[in-house]
């Protein structure tokens, strides 16, 4: 037995808690305990303590008011995929897309490695909500690590501290999330900056709700209330309790008559699922507004009257930066303005933030993520380009008023994208719920930054989800499909592909605000008010039922290149299908086969482009 004092502050009741709390510290033998209340003035202290230890650098008070910097060790810069283990006890249960290892076996390396982990540490104990707290939507943790960066991190992204703490009562039940840099101090010993340990761990156990991390101080591997627990763990509970948990924005799209819908969307990463999140309407668009719920998660639940509620179990922004800037997205630079922790993008002499994209010239000297002298003709980038900006939603502009409702907004429409440069049309709508499961299950993305895989390559990820989903994505799909079966009013469901490119390799569609025309024939189709014509995919919009105002005329052949669905590149595509299919064939929906067999027979019939029909989109409504 260890001498150590657990501690508990008197607002400190639950038994399940303190158990863990003194459990946890006997095996990772940290220097002290800190029980987090997720005040201002914790925050502020560790801040200062991180600057003072050189983890944190502080910026300009007058360029960016109470943010830092800090940049993390080189090896240690994004979630590691093949280190993520779903652990449940049957192999079959995680499904082929995960890694698997038998709980009891796992448990034994891992209490071996956070042997004593802590010593030389503080271990904090961190409280949270996913999601408004008390809704009855949201879930708690509690996480404990040895990262004074990750407590920081947590409490912008998460609602977290004392009230949490409150609402546990004495017996509630939370979600376990242990965490650990894995770098012990010995004594005599200096720290680093950015302590981490070459051996790592991402590991969940969704049969006990509870995440072990080992290892990794970065991102998804150590803020686990974001894709651990509200995605892997909460996508389990989900199946169990007959909700979903995906990896979707949510925003709301306000016509000038104050109607409101509300959308879900999910796209691979690389996409701009953050920039759609908070789409700028183009002028000509008056009186229409697009808010923000949430970026990234969503959680939905089926209400008593049969529609869907979302929310957004997370509090704040863990974005990529390179790439941000005001023109690709003004709300989000908005939202960074203060209040904000930024890793791995490059500090300016001063005193404030850089990174790939935010300016069209770059500054003439910068530090770069490694803490080097950068200057333009480096050769190198001075941002890492999985570089993150933390930031309060709540600072956000376009942030919906609705976004903290318990009840959650009533999703009325879900998106499924991905960057296809051919062979996917701009838009087009699912003619009914099974045929939309399969198109989100079968989307795919073309790889664009050299790593696995060829550039260009189509990388299958299903609901954006491969990296995600706590089980089996054979039983993900047939829960899918379950959900909506229970559904008196189902969203209508959609898929988008901004990338596709002509024959010379150029952008078909300009992207960013433009999209607004897009998600406006989405608003009308869902209210029954646009135009479509009938596609061997479901429905697309006519030239003409689309809104074009403010745009140079996209004139109509070019809108059916962007339309076009070519017969013998579809048969391709649906025999990939097959490829993916194959992996899960034990657990796969039957309605997949029938509606792969269906497309066929519907691509055997139809024109062999069917852009060479462009009547099909001017004229009369069919
Ligand atoms: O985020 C993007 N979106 C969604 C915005 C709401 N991006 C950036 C993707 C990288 C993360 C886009 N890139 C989008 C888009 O809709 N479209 C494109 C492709 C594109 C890139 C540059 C141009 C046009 C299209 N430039 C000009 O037309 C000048
Ligand atoms: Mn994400």
């Amino acid at each position: 037995m260890t001498s150590l004092h657990i501690d508990p502050p008197d607002y400190v009741k639950n038994q399940k808690l303190i158990e863990w709390v003194r459990e946890t510290a006997e095996l990772c033998q940290p220097d002290s305990v800190s029980w987090c209340d997720g005040s201002q003035e914790e925050y502020d202290e560790l801040c200062r303590q991180m600057v003072e230890s050189g983890t944190f650098i502080r910026l300009s008070e007058g360029k960016r008011p109470n943010s830092f910097l800090c940049r993390s060790d080189p090896s240690d810069v994004a979630r590691v995929e093949d280190r993520t283990f779903i652990c449940s006890l049957r192999k079959q249960d995680a499904g082929p897309t995960n890694n698997w290892v038998h709980p009891r076996e796992m448990k034994e390396t891992l209490n071996s490695l956070y042997k004593g982990c802590m010593k030389g540490r503080t271990m904090y104990v961190i409280p949270f909500s996913m999601g408004p707290l008390g809704s009855h939507i949201s879930h708690i943790g509690v996480e404990i690590t040895d990262s004074p960066y990750v407590v920081v991190n947590m409490r912008i992204m998460t609602r977290m501290g004392r009230k949490v703490m409150e609402l546990l009562g004495e017996g509630k039940d939370f979600v376990h999330c242990l965490h650990s840099v894995g770098a012990p101090i010995e004594p005599g010993q200096q720290d680093v900056p950015w302590p981490c340990n070459d051996q790592k761990y991402i590991v969940h156990f969704p049969e006990e709700r509870t995440i072990m991390s080992f290892g990794s101080g970065y991102g998804g591997n150590a803020l686990l209330g974001k894709k651990c627990f509200a995605l892997r763990i909460a996508s389990a509970m989900a199946r169990d309790e007959g909700w979903l948990a995906e990896h979707m924005l949510i925003l709301c799209v306000e016509s000038p008559e104050g109607e409101k819908t509300y959308v879900a969307a999910a796209f691979p990463s690389a996409c701009g699922k953050t920039n759609f999140a908070m789409l700028v309407p183009p002028d000509s668009f008056e009186g229409w507004k697009v808010t923000t719920i949430g970026d990234d998660i969503a959680w939905i639940k089926p209400g008593e009257d049969g529609r869907l509620y979302a929310i957004n179990p997370e509090y704040g922004f863990f974005g990529v930066a390179p790439g941000t800037s005001e023109k690709t997205n003004p709300n989000a630079m908005a939202t960074l303005t203060e209040n904000c922790i930024f890793t791995n993008v490059a500090l300016t002499p001063d005193g404030d933030v850089w990174w790939e994209g935010m300016s069209d010239t770059p500054p003439d000297h910068l530090i770069d993520w490694q803490g080097k002298p950068w200057s333009p003709d480096s050769g190198r980038p001075a941002a890492h380009p999985n570089a993150r900006f933390t930031s309060p939603a709540s600072q956000c502009p376009s942030i919906n008023p609705d976004w903290e409702n318990p009840a959650g907004v009533p999703i009325d429409a879900f998106i499924f994208g991905g960057r296809r440069s051919d062979l996917v049309p701009l838009v087009y709508q699912s003619p009914n719920w099974y045929f939309g499961v399969y198109l989100a299950a079968t989307m795919g993305s073309e790889k664009t930054a050299a790593a696995a895989g060829k550039i260009g390559e189509v990388r299958r990820d299903p609901f954006a989800m491969l990296p995600f989903c706590g089980y089996h994505m054979g039983d993900y799909f047939n829960h899918w499909l379950h959900v909506g079966r229970l559904l008196s009013e189902p969203p209508r469901i959609f898929g988008v592909n901004w990338f596709r490119k002509d024959e010379n390799g150029k952008f078909l569609w300009p992207g960013f605000g433009e999209n607004m025309r897009v998600l406006k024939w989405i608003v009308d189709r869902v209210h029954g008010k646009a135009g479509a014509v009938e596609s061997p995919l479901g429905w697309m919009p006519k030239h003409e039922s689309m809104e074009w105002r403010g745009l140079e005329v996209l004139a109509v052949d070019k809108f059916s290149k962007l339309m076009a669905v070519d017969r013998e590149v579809w048969k391709k595509e649906l025999l990939s299908h097959e490829e993916l299919f194959e992996k899960l064939y034990d657990k796969l929906p039957k309605e997949f086969s029938h509606i792969r067999e269906l497309l066929l027979s519907t691509f055997w019939l139809s024109p062999e482009h069917w852009e060479l029909a462009p009547e099909r989109y001017t004229g009369e409504n069919h």
